[in-house]
């Protein structure tokens, strides 16, 4: 059986940890089913001369065993020492911290993307050490950088990479628009396309709605893929009780004039019937009466995944969902 899941950051990877935890646990066929997981690249930023990819990296981590787990990015045990030196050079960016071993998964990556390797190719070495027991691709191998479009001083607007904006700004101005440059000419890549194809079952994560699962759906095809798709579409609200779990999923909906709730952001991702992308949608205890889009099989149930053990309960529910949906 196979599980394809778009997934984004931190919220993303927990889940998916918690799917193939949960998988190991059940006592059916899916116990052994395979899980391809498409990685949003739009956050990725070119530092030093390295590219950084936070969201596939924060997979590979989480899944791998190498995770600094309260941050839930970056590796654990991490030392500063580049850092600081290129601190005491005073260069720049001091605001995105990158930890020694962290700039390791860098370096290699940077030199295979520079030898030829498609990032789909260097994920799939760099997973070789991590053994994350899922596939995890990225959305595409063409580039795509979110940039957050901020009003400037002088009433001006300024666009800033979502990096800045989400780590040294801590979203202190306003996100006024997401630009999302090269979505238009990037193409998602035959193994996104087959994994979504081929898929038995698909899920959204309660990842960033705007910036993470969207960001993926700009890559022109990816959202004609899932529509198409014969799987069922089931996803888990982001939001509990109009509050986003982690991050600042609100500073995103606002942006793009999406209500901060479970059924907005459910209207949002649409119903399937109604050419959208949802045939089943998860919901916290307490949005449990608040109704998402006709058409979508609404369920409620605890979307706080603080342990592992949670995290493994809300993504067995997603899966049940999917199942109680499969025709
Ligand atoms: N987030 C921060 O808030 N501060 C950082 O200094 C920071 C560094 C960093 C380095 C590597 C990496 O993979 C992620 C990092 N993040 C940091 C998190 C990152 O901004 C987010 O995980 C994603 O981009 C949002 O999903």
């Amino acid at each position: 059986m196979k599980i394809t899941a778009l997934a984004g950051g931190i919220g993303g990877a927990r889940f998916l940890r918690g799917l193939r935890e949960h998988l190991q646990g059940r006592g059916d066929d899916w116990a052994g089913a395979e899980i391809t997981v498409i990685g949003n690249t739009a956050d990725d930023i070119t530092l030093f001369g390295l590219r950084v990819c936070p969201d596939l990296d924060t997979v590979m981590y989480t899944l791998g065993g190498g995770i600094h787990e309260e941050q839930g990015w970056g590796r654990s045990d991490e030392t500063f020492g580049v850092s600081a030196e290129l601190a005491a050079y005073e260069v720049p960016p001091d605001w995105f911290t990158l930890g020694d071993r962290d700039i390791a998964t860098h370096i290699v990556r940077t030199q295979m993307l520079r030898a030829g390797w498609s990032l789909t190719d260097v994920t799939a070495a760099l997973c070789d050490r991590w053994q994350p027991g899922v596939r995890l691709l990225p959305m595409s191998d063409d580039p795509v950088e979110t940039h957050v479009v901020v009003a400037g001083d002088d009433a001006s607007r300024e666009a800033v990479h979502f990096q800045e904006w989400w780590v040294r700004e801590q979203a202190r101005r306003p996100a006024l628009e997401f630009v999302f440059l090269g979505a238009a000419e990037a193409k998602p890549t035959a193994a996104v396309l087959d994994a979504i194809h081929g898929a038995d079952v698909v899920l959204l994560p309660p990842s960033n709605p705007v910036v993470s699962i969207g960001a993926i759906l700009q890559v022109v095809g990816v959202g004609d893929a899932l529509r198409a798709a014969t799987a069922p579409i089931v996803g888990v609200s982001p939001i509990i009780g109009g509050r986003p779990v982690r991050g600042m999923a609100d500073a995103c909906l606002s942006a793009i004039g999406v209500e901060t709730a479970a059924a907005a952001v459910a209207g949002h991702y649409g119903a399937r019937i109604a050419g959208g992308l949802l045939d089943g949608w998860l919901v916290a205890n307490q949005d449990a009466s608040t109704a998402g889009p006709p058409g979508v099989v609404q369920r409620s149930h605890p979307l706080l995944m603080t342990t592992r053990g949670e995290a493994a309960g809300l993504a067995g529910a997603a899966l049940d969902l999917a199942l109680e949906l499969r025709h």
